[in-house]
């Protein structure tokens, strides 16, 4: 089956406001013409509706980077996924290893994040991803597999459709280490597996599994054009529109 390439800037807590929707707004001006490549990018919260409003009329897509599972109610400082879909959000993130490991979110909390996103209207970059440790442990596919099944338990195939897997391997983010591209597509592949097993044949052969982790210009085609890989999650090298718009050509 052959799916679209999806890449996703994460600007995770960078950017002013104004650096915010000049950035949002040099990335309308410069994909690439004719490019099939589908973009989305994550603000921080407080420029989200600025963001999507600068974004207004062009392809490229909002996402949060978080959520709450709860509709609304007395949780000071968290957002409802609703909330979020009136600013003008297509997607949010869940489950970022950031959070997973910063913020002690488990598997259980971010089903519960997932099912109340989908359930809002949004749709899901759920992230996935070993740490170096287990990595060198061989637990690389356990830890997939043990996220995968629990944190996207309960939902049905249909609910599948609006949630894309983002493979972020931890030990690649922000470091500079990049998996290999033969690392990359053989977690992508076991993911692809799981998911077949999880929801599906069909299921799993329309998912969109973007690969993450010290993404850059000059790694994404090889990365990209890996066959299991449908995408990148960006983290730094979409702070600035040159890389992240070399990245978005990178997927044709
Ligand atoms: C992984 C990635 C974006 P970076 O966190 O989600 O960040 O590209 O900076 O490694």
């Amino acid at each position: 089956m052959s799916r679209p390439k999806f890449v996703a800037g994460n600007w995770k807590m960078y950017t002013t406001r104004a650096g915010a929707v000049d950035l949002a707004a040099a990335v309308a001006k410069g994909l690439p013409a004719g490019g099939k490549t589908r973009v989305a990018v994550c603000p921080p919260f407080p420029w989200l509706t600025a963001v999507a409003d600068a974004l207004k009329g062009t392809p490229v897509a909002v996402g949060a980077q978080n959520c709450h599972f709860e509709k609304e109610g007395a949780f000071t400082g968290e957002t409802a996924p609703g909330m979020i879909l009136d600013a003008g959000c297509q997607y949010v993130i869940i489950g970022h290893s950031e959070r997973r490991h910063g913020f002690g979110e488990t598997d259980g909390l971010l089903n519960k994040k997932t099912k109340a996103a989908l359930a809002a209207g949004l749709s899901v970059i759920f992230c996935v991803g070993e740490l170096l440790a287990e990595r060198e442990a061989s637990q690389t596919e356990k830890v997939l597999e043990t996220q995968l099944t629990h944190g996207l338990a309960d939902l049905s195939a249909a609910q599948l459709e609006k949630v894309v897997v983002a493979y972020e391997p931890v030990w690649a983010i922000g470091t500079g280490k990049v998996a290999t591209t033969e690392q990359a597509q053989a977690a992508h592949a076991f993911i692809r597996q799981k998911i077949a097993g999880q929801f599906g044949e069909k299921a799993a052969a329309g998912l969109l599994i973007q690969y993450g982790g010290s993404v850059k210009p000059d790694n994404a085609a090889a990365l990209l054009h890996q066959p299991d890989v449908d995408g990148a999650l960006v983290g730094g090298a979409s702070l600035k529109a040159d890389t992240f718009l070399a990245i978005v050509a990178a997927g044709g």
